[in-house]
């Protein structure tokens, strides 16, 4: 049984193919900079968007064409749609995927009716998992959609949502470690407000804190020993969103002392909503060692929301490369297309065009990203424009053996500072275009 039956798996066909579907760029045993374009890039399909996105958007409901859908939320759709997703994922060549506890499985009744349901799943999940290969990158619990979490989870005024949330995030840790998942997701969902009168910020956070101390103290227990990933994102659904950027996230883990324990899941789209560049959002995050995993996706800079359309500009790409190649790779992370098809686009065929051109993009940003590395123009520049603490007055200061007094009396002496270097932002901006 094929539910894709028109479409062969897809290809590499090398740059000057002109079938869409295949890849152009991407191929995946092809060494650059030392590694596979598989192990560098560790593409995921993100099972919420592909499998269960609809379409539908504020002012309509949905659009797509999904033959194999039955029109129930029953288990025997899930279990069926399990099979749908492995085989798109194995035609397209994605190593891994990543799911919320609601995208594959429905909600029950109760709370013990949901984890029969996941369970049920969860054993077809490993089963397609055993037959293709195919990996999870992480897991993650929905503790957004349903309405008992209208005023958020664990940040919830009502106790016994913080519980009920508690309850989900222990199952899905459990079904992610039984999946051998490599990380586990916290995306803040409605953790955050919209009204400052009837919330207490303070507490929020507090309990904030709390949870994720005890879902790290079941970590420990349950022995999974993937990443632990925080995602930032600055609004929506809340107005403001506790995780808001990479900073913001740094200094919550670290007054609650949880920094050892979390690393970041940097998303473009989240990124430029806290009106960051991407590139910012990553530099920062792998300058404290705390750069887990990327959400590759894009927003339109037309719309305020988190449009998550399918990333496809090369400049992005190569960025996002610089930094993941300058800090030696993602690691047990990857690049998880948090991305759908437009509403526009409703045919199945369409899912297969987004993934290629999102890896496409990404395995060009590779190839531009260790070529400019392999030139070294931008670092052997950036080393040159911090030279003067790398001996000196610089070395000494760096070396803690300054004070105000001793450094009022150096430049006493001196008079004035040694004049200051030029940016060369345009030759900059030049090189890069060198390699596009
Ligand atoms: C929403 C988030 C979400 C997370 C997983 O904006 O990007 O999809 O990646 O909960
Ligand atoms: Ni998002
Ligand atoms: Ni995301």
């Amino acid at each position: 049984m094929s539910y894709f039956p028109d479409v062969p798996k897809i290809v590499y066909e090398g740059p000057t193919s002109q079938n869409p579907l295949a890849f152009r760029h991407y191929n995946p045993d092809e060494i650059v900079a030392g590694r596979s374009m598989k192990d560098h890039l560790r593409f995921a399909v993100a099972y919420w968007h592909t499998f269960r996105g609809t379409g539908s958007d504020p002012f309509g409901p949905g659009t797509m064409l999904r033959p194999w859908e039955d029109g129930t939320d029953s288990v025997a759709m899930a279990q069926k749609r399990v099979r749908v997703a492995f085989e798109f994922i194995e035609k397209l060549g994605c190593p891994f995927y990543c799911f919320h506890d609601r995208d594959v499985a429905p909600e029950g009744k109760t709370l013990a009716e949901s984890h029969q349901n996941l369970d049920a799943v969860v054993r077809v999940l490993k089963e397609e998992q055993q037959r293709t290969g195919i990996r999870l990158l992480w897991g993650t619990a929905n503790l957004f959609s349903h309405p008992r979490f209208l005023h958020g989870a664990s940040t919830s005024c009502n106790a016994d949502v913080f519980a009920y949330a508690a309850a989900q995030v222990q199952k899905a840790l459990e079904v992610t470690l039984e999946l051998d998942g490599a990380n586990y997701v916290f995306w803040g969902g409605r953790e955050g407000y919209v009204n400052p009168y009837n919330t207490d910020l303070r507490r929020e956070l507090d309990h904030l804190a709390k949870f994720l101390h005890m879902a790290v103290d079941h970590k420990k227990k349950i022995g999974f020993t993937g990443t632990f990933l925080i995602e930032p994102k600055p609004h929506e659904p809340t107005s403001h969103q506790y995780d808001f950027d990479c900073a913001n996230a740094m200094a919550f883990l670290r007054t609650y002392g949880l920094e050892k324990e979390f690393r970041f899941n940097v998303e473009t789209n989240h990124a430029t909503l806290a009106k960051h560049t991407m590139m910012h959002e990553l530099l920062y995050a792998s300058g404290y060692g705390m750069l887990g995993s990327i959400d590759a996706n894009r927003g339109d800079p037309l719309l305020g929301w988190d449009t998550d359309q399918f990333p496809t500009d090369l400049y992005t790409a190569a960025q996002v490369m610089l930094v993941v190649l300058g800090q030696g790779g993602l690691g047990a992370g990857g690049l998880n297309f948090d991305a759908k098809v437009r509403r526009e686009s409703f045919e199945p065929i369409d899912l297969f065009y987004a993934h290629i051109g999102g890896m496409d993009a990404f395995a060009q940003g590779l190839k531009i990203a260790a070529a400019i590395r392999q030139d070294g123009a931008l670092t052997e520049f950036l080393q040159q424009r911090y030279a003067s603490w790398d001996n000196g007055i610089g070395a000494e200061i760096e070396a803690g053996k300054h004070s105000f007094e001793t450094l009022t009396a150096y430049m006493l002496q001196k008079g004035n500072p040694a004049p200051n270097p030029s940016g060369r932002q345009e030759m900059l901006e030049n090189i890069i275009n060198r390699y596009l």
